[in-house]
């Protein structure tokens, strides 16, 4: 304990010694966590000779990411975006939670609000053994699970994951680490203590945290000195290269086909006028209306329908300023991927159009050759966005091995995929996504 607090105060000494740092090359890492409990933590386990930590606190960055993912993934990347895109420093973020079965993996990735928006670590573990007084020993399952997002300087990304299995105590008990540590008794070492009962290195050594952050340094390692090879620049399609919103022109062609109620399409349009006004949208909903429309309509047919809209009326609606971005993109060197929840019929004729290197849209299911309505697997909104850029990136080019170099899009919500590139760029931005890209000092186009 006393070397990790050697550390947090030597980071905390040397927050203002960038040129020191150049000097001896020492790298930075910002802690992007609010957390005073994991700061230690994660120090001790990355284990990182020559790097400078530096926390939030000693940044004076106090604001922070409102965590809005179902995931928590998706939670991590927000908060490392928002600090990266602040900082612009090798970030770090983790973001963790308790499952217990019997609660259906409650409180997840609530965790930290589960007796309410502020509630504090007791509070929360209150809420918890009362949930679960009446539970035997054999339903008190539960595991910590922590995933890390790391983005380093150069605008590289990682990826660690680590799950610590075990069961909740009927008491608290220990005065170690933090949050629900009291009441979790890991199954390792196995001789009943809770994880509050360990010291630090015994909880390093076990936990999910522990685990995440090896896996992460052994990443690091492997990356070391090697900067990422591949640069990509990513485009939004709806309201970015696209004039228009494309679900609009399709309920409005399978109204015209009458595929589609009048009373659905009414509601297609209300949700619409809600998305531009930034009220609270159910995005599976509007989806769920159009697919529903070709609910009898062999799922060929429908893309047929989809593909020939492309041609009839959105091709022309392409904005050629983002044509000639995407030609600039690509003579520079830069991959071409299209991201956008529109559907992929339609994309998938807009990347070939544009010899993209892949593009990544929402998915519908299909069963017997129809589609069901339902999607086939989260859509790429918000955060969504950026972990499938990073899934299907990883898979082509190697964990580490790309960045996102440029960024373009319209929507607030693609403000966190904006905030993991090196040059956001907001075009014809809405209200909300302009003032993000004001404080930020992100590029504002207009390509009208
Ligand atoms: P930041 O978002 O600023 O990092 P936070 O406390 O809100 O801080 P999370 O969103 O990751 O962090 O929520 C994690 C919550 O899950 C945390 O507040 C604890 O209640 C619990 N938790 C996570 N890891 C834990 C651990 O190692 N021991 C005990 N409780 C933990």
């Amino acid at each position: 304990m006393l070397a990790v607090q050697a550390v947090i105060d030597n980071a905390a000494d040397s927050a203002t010694g960038s040129i020191a740092d150049a000097v001896s090359n020492m790298q930075t890492i910002v802690v992007a966590t609010h957390n005073a409990g994991k700061v230690p933590e994660i120090i001790a386990a990355l284990d990182l000779p020559d790097t400078r930590f530096l926390s939030l606190a000693d940044l004076g960055l106090t604001d922070e990411a409102a965590e809005v993912a179902k995931s928590l993934a998706g939670n991590a990347w927000i908060k490392a975006g928002f600090v990266f895109s602040r900082t612009r420093q090798a970030t770090l973020a983790d973001d963790s939670g308790l499952e217990v079965d019997a609660l259906d993996g409650l409180p997840g990735v609530r965790s930290a609000r589960y007796a309410g928006e502020r509630a504090s670590d007791a509070e929360n573990l209150e809420k918890l053994l009362q949930a679960m007084q009446e539970l035997p020993d054999e339903q008190r399952r539960a595991r910590f699970v922590c995933e890390i997002a790391y983005v380093a300087a150069d605008g590289s990304q990682l990826s660690a994951r680590g799950v610590c299995e075990g069961r909740i105590a009927r008491e608290p008990r220990g005065g170690g680490g933090f949050g629900y540590d009291p009441v979790f008794i890991p199954d390792n070492p196995g001789d009943g203590r809770t994880m509050a009962e360990l010291s630090p290195d015994e909880k390093s050594a076990i936990s999910h945290r522990g685990l995440a952050l090896r896996q992460l340094r052994d990443k690091l390692a492997a990356c070391r000195g090697a900067a990422p090879r591949v640069a990509l620049a990513a485009f939004d399609f709806d309201g970015t290269l696209l004039a228009v919103a494309s679900p609009v022109r399709l309920v409005f062609r399978l109204l015209r086909l009458q595929m589609m109620p009048l009373s659905v399409g009414f509601q297609v349009f209300w949700w619409a006028i809600r998305y531009k006004l930034h009220l609270a949208v159910n995005q599976d909903q509007v989806r769920r209306y159009i697919y529903s429309a070709f609910a009898k309509t062999p799922a060929e047919v429908a893309r047929r329908l989809m593909v020939k809209l492309y041609y009839d009326k959105l091709k022309a609606r392409l904005r050629p300023k983002g044509m000639q971005e995407v030609e600039w993109q690509r003579g520079a060197g830069r991959k071409i991927i299209l991201i956008s929840a529109s559907f992929e019929p339609i994309l998938g004729v807009l990347a070939a159009e544009l010899r993209a290197d892949f593009f990544i849209s929402t998915e519908m299911e299909v069963v017997d050759g129809r589609y069901t309505g339902q999607v086939a697997a989260v859509p790429p909104e918000g955060i969504y966005k950026l972990l499938h850029l990073q899934h299907k990136a990883d898979a082509v080019y190697g964990e580490g091995n790309w960045y996102l170099d440029y960024a373009f899009g319209d929507h607030f919500n693609d403000a966190y995929l904006l905030s993991l590139a090196l040059h956001p760029v907001v075009v014809s931005p809405d209200r909300g996504l302009a003032a993000t890209a004001r404080e930020l000092s992100w590029e504002i186009a207009d390509w009208d």
